[in-house]
């Protein structure tokens, strides 16, 4: 074996040593929370997670500097769900080429050791090829299959002069496995364009029901109203005649810009949980934040219960990455104990995890106050809270 042969091999045993060592790096929780959720150190996916083997050639004659030929930029905006006892996300890698494609990483306990499956998902194409897909909702449904749903991105061949201009619609594709998927024809529906689009776990009348977002432009909502719903007969053929908004956007909240449904929700004895985008706009740009609302258990577009504000807004380092001052969900995994893993990417870079009960999330979203929408009823609101409180402490709160 000639010296650059051992070289090159020794660089090669470093890289994977390395990567070791980050894809077993223990978690921890940062502190005790607030009461509602606990965030972890560590973010559990980011570039440098993926295989070496995805990113390197690690032939010496082909690549005798053992350079990083095909890198990745990002993992990000990831579905989950429990899969043969395993936690497994659907994360949205992104290419140093900027195009996003499906990857599983799989995790022995929700909050470190995620560790991609050796290849990434190959999905099949409609007659119209993707030219980017990203952001899978996965939802285990009620007729057997595992189905995900994600965002198709094609150029908006109308103004082919512009090089920025897009068309958003909804894929759906469909599984057993998560290795295999069936591509079905892509949600067909009446307003606009259509981005975080998930699907409700349960037949409605014997139909298949969406959570949509209708939106005029690609970035812009435009005129449409917020997270909608709507029903279809089909889901080969999945097609909505009418959607409804059943959570609007709404002026000066965090929702003022645009919202989006994140996972599918989650079914409690109390009514469906649902965790939520809302953007708003602000001199540095868009901020997106994480807000959680719940709906009727027999009519899951009625909302019930919507605290006011977010439950979770970018933190530390978490506000900076490719697309700043963003925390996105898309993804959440309840396990047999009730405890609630809360899967969020920040800034469009890394993936995070949160970490809850069912019965927090209950009584969050049920006790905690709705958004009065002004000032005075914020401060009437907090008085409330400041009252009942300072009359808990006179009465010695903090006695022995
Ligand atoms: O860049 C922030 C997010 O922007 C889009 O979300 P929305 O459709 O709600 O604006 C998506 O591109 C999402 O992937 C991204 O994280």
């Amino acid at each position: 074996m000639t010296t650059e042969t051992i070289a090159f091999k020794q660089k090669v045993a470093a890289l994977f040593a390395e990567h070791e060592i980050l894809i077993k790096k223990n978690n921890s929780p940062c502190g005790d929370g607030n009461g509602v959720y606990t965030r972890w150190q560590n973010p559990i996916l980011t570039s440098a997670h993926t295989p070496i083997f995805w990113r390197y050639d690690l032939s010496e004659k082909t690549n005798p500097f053992l350079m990083e030929r095909q890198g990745v930029n990002a993992t990000f905006n990831s579905g989950a769900i429990m899969f043969n006892g395993k936690y497994c996300l659907v994360v949205r890698v992104e290419g140093n080429d900027r195009k996003s494609f499906f990857a599983v990483a799989e995790s022995p306990n929700g909050i470190d050791r995620f560790r991609f499956w050796d290849y990434p998902i190959s999905m099949q194409e409609t007659s119209r090829p993707d030219v980017n897909i990203y952001d899978m909702r996965l939802t285990a449904h009620e007729d057997g299959y595992i189905y995900g749903l994600f965002c198709t991105e094609r150029k908006d061949e109308s103004l082919p002069d512009d090089t920025t201009a897009a068309v958003a619609d909804c894929g759906i594709a469909r599984t057993k496995d998560l290795v295999k998927w069936e591509r079905l024809q892509d949600l067909k529906s009446y307003s606009g364009q259509q981005r975080n689009v998930v699907l409700h776990p349960e037949f409605i009348d014997g139909q298949y029901a969406f959570y949509t977002r209708p939106q005029d432009g690609f970035i812009s909502v435009g005129s449409g109203g917020g997270i909608a719903w709507g029903l279809s007969r089909s889901i080969k053929h999945a097609e909505i005649p009418e959607e409804i908004i059943i959570d609007a956007k709404e002026y000066h909240t965090i929702t003022e810009v645009k919202n989006g449904q994140g996972p599918a929700p989650i079914k409690t004895e109390k009514g469906w949980l649902h965790l939520a985008h809302g953007v708003r706009n602000t001199a540095a740009g868009l901020r997106y934040v994480l807000y959680m609302f719940m709906t009727r258990l027999e009519q899951p577009w009625v909302v019930v219960h919507k605290p006011a504000g977010y439950f979770l807004a970018p933190d530390g380092v978490e506000r900076v990455g490719d697309v700043s001052n963003v925390v996105f969900s898309n993804g959440w995994i309840m396990n047999e104990l009730g405890e609630v893993f809360i899967y969020y990417a920040s800034s469009d870079t890394r993936m995070h995890v949160a970490t809850s009960t069912i019965d927090r999330l209950i009584d969050y979203v049920t006790n905690s106050p709705e958004d009065g929408l002004c000032s005075a009823a914020s401060v009437k609101t907090r008085n409330e809270l400041i009252g009942s409180n300072l009359k808990i402490m006179s009465e010695g709160l903090f006695d022995e």
